[in-house]
């Protein structure tokens, strides 16, 4: 056996033992999102599928790449090779492409799947809590760099931090008052573009009641790493109307101060010091 066939039965045995092992990992391990809404897992599921379809072939390219420089490495003083050595391989050119071809296609297919289902899933009313609250609209407003969110069942007040009712059927109404920026709530698998003068619309129903965290997700400025609410909620229905009137009481006196309640928002230029 010649000591490149030799190389080469070697790393795919490599690449066979890296697929299964990987395989067995990536069926254990959790991906996020966390199961906290209605549409996470379809969307954790997806993921799984792209990593196990995505890890043969990254393991393929590393180690062929590995392989290729042990086997085509050469001295820094030899001669340049012969440009019949630089031939290329239809047969193998054509393989690699109908194959990841294939996979691009199946993948874009369940992808396009669980996206339906998802907006399906939204559509779909609340199951629990109480009935003035299975609805909630919530405003999320991005600036350079925080969030805010209105409630405009609840007089339109603003908050620091997002608190939803457990079971309710939440449509989040994004925008921006700058740049663009992305409304990201990891575990309910929400993530939506926050565009000035846009109202983008995306809907989710939480189902555990916890403690969670919201980043930006598009580079944004300066601040855009620390642009997060580290503070956000899923509470109880009538918690969470407890706190709604509580704040609606707390922010009474500074409403007048605030833009009325609208789909979108244009910032006094005056304010920025210009
Ligand atoms: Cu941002």
């Amino acid at each position: 056996m010649s000591p490149t066939r030799r190389l080469v039965l070697t790393l795919a045995a490599v690449w066979v033992g890296a697929v299964a092992v990987g395989s067995i990992v990536f069926a254990l391990i959790t991906f996020p999102p966390q199961p906290a809404s209605n549409v996470s897992q379809s969307i954790q599921d997806t993921i799984r599928l792209i990593t196990f379809a995505a890890w043969p072939i990254f393991s393929l390219v590393v180690i062929a790449i590995i392989g290729t420089l042990l086997v085509r490495r050469r001295a820094p003083d030899a001669a340049p090779l012969p440009p019949s050595e630089l031939r290329g391989n239809p047969r193998l050119a054509g393989t690699w492409i109908g194959v990841v071809s294939a996979i691009v296609l199946v993948l874009g297919i369940i992808g396009t799947i669980t996206l339906n289902n998802e907006q399906s899933a939204q559509v779909v009313g609340a199951t629990g809590g109480s009935a003035n609250i299975a609805n909630l609209e919530v405003q999320v407003i991005a600036q350079q760099w925080q969030f805010t969110y209105r409630y405009p069942s609840y007089g339109g007040f603003e908050s620091a931090h997002l608190v939803l009712p457990v079971n309710a059927n939440v449509t989040f109404h994004v925008t921006s008052l700058d740049v663009t920026h992305s409304f990201w709530y990891p575990a309910m698998g929400v993530k939506a573009d926050a565009v000035p003068e846009h109202d983008n619309v995306v809907s989710a129903q939480p189902l555990q009641i916890g403690p969670y965290r919201i980043v930006c997700g598009e580079l944004c400025g300066l601040w855009h790493g620390a642009m997060s609410d580290d503070a956000a909620q899923v509470m109880s229905a009538s918690d969470f109307v407890n706190w709604a009137q509580q704040q609606q009481t707390a922010d009474a006196p500074i409403m007048k101060y605030l833009p009325p309640y609208s789909d979108t928002y244009v910032p006094n230029p005056g304010a920025y010091g210009s």
